[in-house]
């Protein structure tokens, strides 16, 4: 808990919350620009779609059709149905070009200065700072969830650990996540994070955080009866703080 007192604004979602954390990386940036842009498109083809049936409801009804002559010789039309396949088309690339442009930078790691890996276990994770070593061996420890009985004033419930993992800011790190037991998810959603963790296999990712802060996330895979109680706080603070820290730690 040695930064807790520190002043940070917390990146937790808040009750009832519908829409997305505020983004603290470049991959959570372009995840909710994404999202925008196809809302857009999703809009648009949601009242065409709506309009269209209503139309078709009620000039191609029982009791209309009789009356109309119109509509009752429509069967067939090349024209209409060329159109109705190749703009859907066009919108379908449109939508997948940002979308495979973003799963590829997703995937990009940049040159990291650090490496850190996650460890899930029934129930709690583990991280290895395997760049730093000490007499003791490599920088490890537990991260246990705070039950409620010790929870301090301001601190979160279900969601508070009592050994955060602390990462510079504005620095390519590269993630390795895996399992000890059963399937796990290191999620931290403000991050655009979630990657399982499965055993006898390394998941890897790159995390760049654009601000200092808190971040919040949990197990996100199904793994148990404590499945609930093993949160994720990844606590990015500027670079003399992170190696205060590691001289601490190490
Ligand atoms: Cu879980």
């Amino acid at each position: 808990m040695f930064l807790l007192k520190t002043f940070h604004f917390l990146d937790s979602s808040y009750s009832w919350q519908l829409f997305f954390q505020d983004p603290a990386s470049p991959v959570m940036e372009g995840i909710v620009n994404l999202h925008h842009d196809l809302m857009f498109f999703l809009t648009f083809i949601f009242f065409f779609v709506v309009i269209l049936l209503w139309r078709t409801l009620s000039l191609f009804h029982n009791s209309v059709v009789v009356k109309d002559t119109q509509s009752r010789l429509v069967v067939h039309g090349a024209f209409i149905e060329i159109v109705w396949t190749v703009i859907p088309s066009l919108i379908l690339v449109a939508v997948a070009l940002p979308s495979f442009a973003l799963l590829y930078s997703i995937d990009e790691i940049i040159e990291p200065a650090l490496t850190l890996k996650c460890i899930g276990h029934q129930w709690y994770w583990s991280y290895e700072y395997s760049d730093f070593e000490s007499q003791l061996g490599v920088l490890a420890f537990d991260s246990y969830m705070i039950p409620d009985d010790d929870l301090h004033f301001g601190e979160l419930r279900l969601l508070e650990t009592d050994n955060r993992v602390v990462v510079p800011v504005n620095t390519h790190i590269r993630i390795l996540i895996t399992a000890a037991d059963v399937l796990h998810s290191w999620a931290v959603p403000s991050l655009g994070i979630k990657v399982d963790a499965c055993t006898g296999r390394l998941n890897q990712t790159s995390l760049f955080t654009l601000r200092e802060g808190v971040f919040y996330g949990q197990c996100s895979e199904i793994c148990g009866v404590g499945h609930a109680n093993m949160p994720i706080v990844v606590e990015s603070v500027s670079l003399e703080n992170y190696i205060a820290w590691l001289a601490q730690k190490i």
